[in-house]
């Protein structure tokens, strides 16, 4: 049996009904095989980033996992895929997007994974909930970098 490792996995949605497609996202993480939520950041309304449409619902958990970082990709992609979301073009708007954003401290550059993500440091949407969660993996004054990028804790 592998060792958990602490994983963060940030959580988007900008079609349909976004809160509850988080919130449910959050639940169907933690029942992921070999693997427990051990911490959820704040629901935040963002405005969108790189991209136009509605405004997003985001945030952050903390999964412990015994699942190899390959095989917690695959299990992300298909609760994306149960939530129905659609790519007909990139950064469409979704139902639900989940990203791999750490995987204990695992440097990771495949073809079909990058860790830690390549854009979370440029993201307000990523890095306010991390560091509700985990202030110990925000690089100081990053997020005071980003203070342009429009985001609202949902109480
Ligand atoms: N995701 C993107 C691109 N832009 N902007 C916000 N506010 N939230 C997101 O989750 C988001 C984005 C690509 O996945
Ligand atoms: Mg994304
Ligand atoms: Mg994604």
């Amino acid at each position: 049996m592998r060792a958990p490792v602490t994983a963060y996995v940030a959580l988007g949605a900008n079609l349909g009904d976004t809160q509850q497609a988080v919130r449910a996202a959050m639940d169907r993480l933690g029942q992921l095989p070999r693997s427990k939520v051990t911490a959820r950041s704040s629901l935040y309304r963002t405005a969108p980033v790189g991209t136009t449409g509605p405004d997003f619902i985001n945030a952050v958990v903390r999964l412990d996992t015994s699942l190899p970082a390959p095989v917690l990709l695959d299990a992300l992609l298909a609760l994306e895929q149960a939530a129905g979301r659609e790519r007909p073009w990139p950064n469409a708007p979704r139902t639900l997007d989940l990203d791999l954003l750490l995987y204990g401290d695992a440097r990771i550059a495949s073809a079909r994974l990058t860790v830690p993500h390549p854009r979370m440091n440029e993201r307000a949407f990523v890095l306010v909930p991390l560091a509700e969660i985990a202030p110990g993996r925000v690089p100081p004054q990053a997020i005071a970098a980003l203070t342009c990028q429009v985001i609202a804790r949902i109480p």
